[in-house]
């Protein structure tokens, strides 16, 4: 007798990434916080970024407060580019109908509820009503000296104690999360040490998404081949998009140095 299997199709968006890692080995994605410019502006980056090999978009900012900003951002995007935009949500302000998916995730070292589980609940038949998919995200901040750290009352992982930080990587995996996020904040003057993401890489099978103070093609291949499969960088394509370019390529030969990153994706069906 052979055992039951559980199997679902991933939507569209995140059947998109899988293929993607399936195909380079990476996902970078743009991060566009609408708050820090305004909508022609990421326009215009958007279609530099997408130039430059960037694989999708995501938006969100941890002080967006209201959702006309999001709106704009995202039809702004949309208006040039066919990549996908996916909500990077900071509360239930940031849910847009205009997007393709959305990070549904809990900031799972808080000290609020409300970020941990109550914006989910709060938000979850906005995200059914607009056709929104959404990606299952286990989320996690390191630092303290940042907006998302502050805004989401998070109690910053030690980057000193690698199973603290295994055991919460771990616990997103086991609760049916399907991407794990190891956040620096954006701005961050170093990114997520490798070694930590080795770490989480012994004992997490899902993807692991890597963000936060990445500014260098030397940084983004740190990353990939410490273990991450999803890199993304915000400030860098604000504040210097000409090395958009340089951290793909980077990230792209790191990347063909290791073991297919798909082989660890739970044989997901898309
Ligand atoms: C922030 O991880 C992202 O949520 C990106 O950070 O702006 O430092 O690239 P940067």
């Amino acid at each position: 007798m052979t055992s039951p299997e559980i199997c679902f199709r991933l939507g569209k968006t995140e059947s998109y990434l899988v293929n993607r890692l399936r195909k380079k080995g990476f996902v970078h994605l743009t991060l566009f916080d609408p708050e820090v410019r305004d909508a022609s502006t990421l326009a215009k980056l958007a279609e530099r970024s997408e130039e430059m090999g960037t694989d999708g978009f995501m938006v969100g900012g941890s002080t967006v407060y209201f959702r006309e900003m999001m709106d704009e951002a995202i039809k702004a995007i949309k208006s040039v580019s066919s990549l996908p935009v996916i909500i990077f949500p900071s509360n239930i302000t940031s849910v847009s109908p205009h997007a393709d998916a959305i990070f549904y995730m809990s900031l799972l070292n808080s000290l609020e509820w409300w970020f941990i589980l109550g914006a989910q609940i709060h938000g979850s038949l906005m995200v059914k009503e607009y056709g929104l998919e959404p990606i299952p995200m286990g989320y996690v901040v390191f630092k303290g000296e940042t907006s998302v750290a502050v805004v989401g009352r998070a109690f910053p992982l030690p980057e000193s104690k690698p199973n603290i930080v295994a055991s919460y990587a771990l616990a997103a995996q086991l609760l049916g999360m399907r991407l794990i996020y190891l956040e620096a904040g954006s701005g961050a003057e170093s990114p997520i040490p490798p070694d930590l993401i080795r770490i989480v890489r012994k004992v997490v099978d899902i993807p692991i998404v890597v963000g936060g103070g990445i500014r260098s093609g030397r940084d983004a291949a740190n990353a990939i081949r410490a273990g991450a499969d999803i890199i993304v960088t915000g400030t860098l394509v604000e504040h210097e998009p000409h090395k958009l370019a340089e951290v793909v390529e980077h990230a792209a030969e790191a990347a063909k140095e290791r073991p297919p990153a798909i082989s660890r994706y739970m044989g997901a069906r898309v």
